[in-house]
């Protein structure tokens, strides 16, 4: 396999990587920079040494698909030291993004230049990992140890000028003329000639390393991978550059054979899978969608109407009462304006995106809209009112979406004589903050209408995954099979603090009982304090309702900082003495299998249906749109990790009927 080949222009070898799509370091990239390295190196004629990549993009890190897989070709490590150890300069020329072993390539080159639109760096943390080929070590040798801890630990990516500013990228080419630009500059340097990285001094305060743990405390609640190339930064310091390779060594092995980065790199996999519809082919023409309708200005449409007004496309958006459509405006200017002064966004900006917004009280006004997704009151009556008039309202091949979260599309898709054109985006709250979103494909919507509205998510920054219909589709549905037994625990014996904190422990972001007390005990409930059939009836029936009136399963402060409540707790008691159980005492473990095991049990009954495309789109639902810890790799590859057998097993001793894939898996 030839994907790098080389070229001398007078004085200067250039040696080209041609690996399509990204660039990755596959064995026969390493093995080509190896050979025309050596070629370039031998050759007398040879006075300076360029490296670029063909196609869009620098170099975009190691090639993932290997991993785990026997070795084969160049150690990757022996060949960027042979590149650093060259006695002739050698120039990196870099665009599209330089990430991970791409970057660690481009630092063992003496000398870097950038079209201004590249971006450098180290997402490996992303993928439970660190830079496993020096950057941890030569990193903090070009731009120090603050700014090399933050690009390790939080793996984001800087645009070439800041890169520059930083002293990472050395020289600015034009933007289209870096591969002339880096010849002429590689030119210029040969009287300089070559200045290895690993010979420099790292600069800067290891404080830094300390205030980024502080500051990101939480966001890292879990994860290794951070503090593993913190670690490292850290090590850059005060060991010799090889010692500083074999700690770096010893880390990113470590963190290689761990769960950890198995999940996370199945993830960035996954996530990538779930985009693809089975069947359909690649270039399925799509709908334009320049226009877009909103229905209900609350918290749910509001949210919807940011994602597209941050993409410059136009909405609409519809309210029945005029006081709630002006609160509804005045919720998403408020929001934007917050996030311009986080500096998200300059006010021109916040006016510009404002600008897109057209406020009406009538459905008429949706007439020219491309999309129009509802987001009203959750009825089936009501949606399907709403769906006959904009069935009367919206132009043909206009698509028709409903953001329910329960309710079956192929009903409201009934109320009008477009069906074909019906389909569910099910956003998460806050709509403009959750990445996840569920595209519903009803049993009549058109292959284009599926296929735009995934695209439509991508566009919007969302990770969208195709759901069938069924009650609560595939997020909600395994959600509910969480909370009754999550119920039950608290008629045996548990606490709510002892549920949720074995959630919070597991890395979920809240527990059930604090997941209800934010979204309110009151919704749904019957209204009637003397019919209590139920916790929630009982809590409700004592005017707790959540933290929207500080008083739920926990009290809360004017923070919404929940503490144990003692009267949430007596209520409970008094609960149980209705019914004929008495308290005992609940393990961690009996939690996690009466909580968790449940969830997996749905998956998989999920995938049988037909209703999810395959197990990771399961996995990819759970982390975007409820914060299940990537670390764990969402409830299906969680479910293997944790054992199929052991799950059946407490399963059945529990009395959960047993998917029947799940069975045959254990
Ligand atoms: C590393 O470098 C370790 C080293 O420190 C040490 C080693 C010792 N490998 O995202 P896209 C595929 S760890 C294999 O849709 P975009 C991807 O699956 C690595 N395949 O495009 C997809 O395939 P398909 C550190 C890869 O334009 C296709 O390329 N580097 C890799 O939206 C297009 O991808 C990273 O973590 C890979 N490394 O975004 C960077 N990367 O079409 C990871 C991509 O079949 N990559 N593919 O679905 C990215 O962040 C984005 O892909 C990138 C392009 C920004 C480059």
């Amino acid at each position: 396999m030839q994907s790098v080949s080389t070229q001398l222009i007078d004085d200067v070898f250039v040696v080209v990587v041609d690996n399509p799509p990204v660039n990755a370091l596959s064995w026969h990239v390493r093995q080509g920079l190896h050979d025309g390295f050596g070629q370039g190196l031998a050759d007398p004629a040879v006075k300076a040494i360029v490296l670029r990549c063909a196609g869009s993009t620098f170099i975009a890190g190691a090639d993932i698909t290997e991993f785990g897989k026997p070795p084969q070709g160049p150690d990757f490590n022996a060949v960027l030291n042979m590149i650093e150890a060259s006695d002739k300069p050698v120039v990196a020329a870099i665009h599209g993004t330089a990430l991970g072993g791409g970057l660690e390539t481009a630092l063992v080159c003496h000398y870097r230049i950038a079209v201004p639109s590249a971006k450098l760096g180290v997402p490996e943390v992303k993928l439970g990992l660190l830079p496993g080929a020096g950057g941890t070590q030569r990193l903090p040798r070009v731009v120090g140890v603050e700014a090399a801890a933050t690009m390790c630990s939080l793996g984001e990516p800087v645009p070439a000028p800041k890169a520059e500013a930083m002293g990472l990228v050395d020289r600015m080419a034009g933007e289209n003329s870096l591969a002339e630009d880096a010849i002429a500059y590689a030119r210029e340097l040969i009287a300089a000639g070559p200045r290895p990285t690993r010979e420099r001094s790292v600069t800067g305060d290891i404080a830094a390393i300390e205030q980024l743990k502080a500051a990101n405390a939480r966001k890292w609640r879990g994860f290794e991978a951070p503090y593993a190339n913190l670690a490292c930064v850290e090590a850059a310091t005060h060991l010799p550059f090889d010692e500083g390779l074999k700690f770096e060594r010893a880390e990113f092995l470590k963190l290689m054979g761990g769960s950890q980065s198995a999940a996370q790199r199945y993830m960035f996999f996954a996530e990538r899978q779930a985009a693809k519809i089975d069947g359909f082919p690649k270039d399925l023409p799509l709908r334009d969608v320049k226009k877009v309708g909103v229905i209900g200005a609350g918290t749910m449409g509001g949210g919807i109407s940011m994602n597209f007004l941050a993409k410059d496309i136009p909405v609409t958006i519809v309210e029945m009462v005029q006081e709630n459509l002006d609160r509804g405006v005045g919720v998403i200017r408020k929001n934007y304006e917050a996030s311009a002064v986080k500096g998200r966004f300059t006010a021109e900006q916040v006016e510009g995106m404002m600008g897109l917004l057209t406020s009406s009280l009538s459905l008429d006004d949706l007439a020219d809209c491309d999309l129009v997704i509802e987001a009203v009151y959750e009825s089936m009556d009501v949606k399907k009112e709403v769906f006959g008039k904009l069935d009367t309202i919206c132009k043909p091949g206009a698509i028709l979406a409903s953001n329910t979260s329960y309710l079956n599309i192929d009903e409201i898709a009934a109320s009008t004589s477009r069906p074909q054109d019906v389909v569910g985006m099910h956003f998460f709250s806050p709509a403009n903050v959750m990445k996840l979103l569920e595209v519903v494909r009803g049993e009549k919507t058109a292959d284009d209408v599926l296929a735009t509205a995934m695209a439509v998510g991508k566009k919007i920054g969302k990770v969208a995954v195709v759901a069938g219909v069924c009650h609560g589709f595939i997020g909600n549905r395994m959600l509910s099979t969480r909370q009754q037994p999550a119920m039950q625990l608290l008629l045996e014996g548990a606490t709510p603090a002892q549920i949720d904190k074995v959630h919070t422990d597991f890395g979920m972001p809240m527990g059930p009982f604090q997941m209800s007390d934010l979204a309110g005990l009151d919704i749904g409930w019957h209204r009637d304090p003397a019919r209590v059939e139920s916790i929630r009836d009982a809590l409700c029936a004592a005017g707790r309702f959540g933290q929207k009136n500080r008083k739920g399963f926990y009290d809360y402060d004017e923070k919404r900082v929940g503490t144990p409540s003692d009267e949430a707790l007596s209520i409970i008691e008094e609960f149980r003495a209705t019914s004929n159980l008495s308290k005992r005492e609940i393990s961690d473990q009996e939690i996690v299998e009466r909580t968790l095991y449940p969830m997996v049990n749905e998956g998989y009954k999920i995938l049988e249906e037909g209703k999810a495309q395959r197990a990771s789109d399961i996995d990819v639902v759970w982390i975007y749109g409820y914060g299940w810890p990537i670390y764990r790799g969402g409830p299906m590859f969680w479910g293997d990790l944790e054992g199929t057998g052991k799950i059946v097993e407490a399963l059945e001793r529990n009395g959960v009927k047993v998917a029947e894939s799940l069975k045959a898996k254990a």
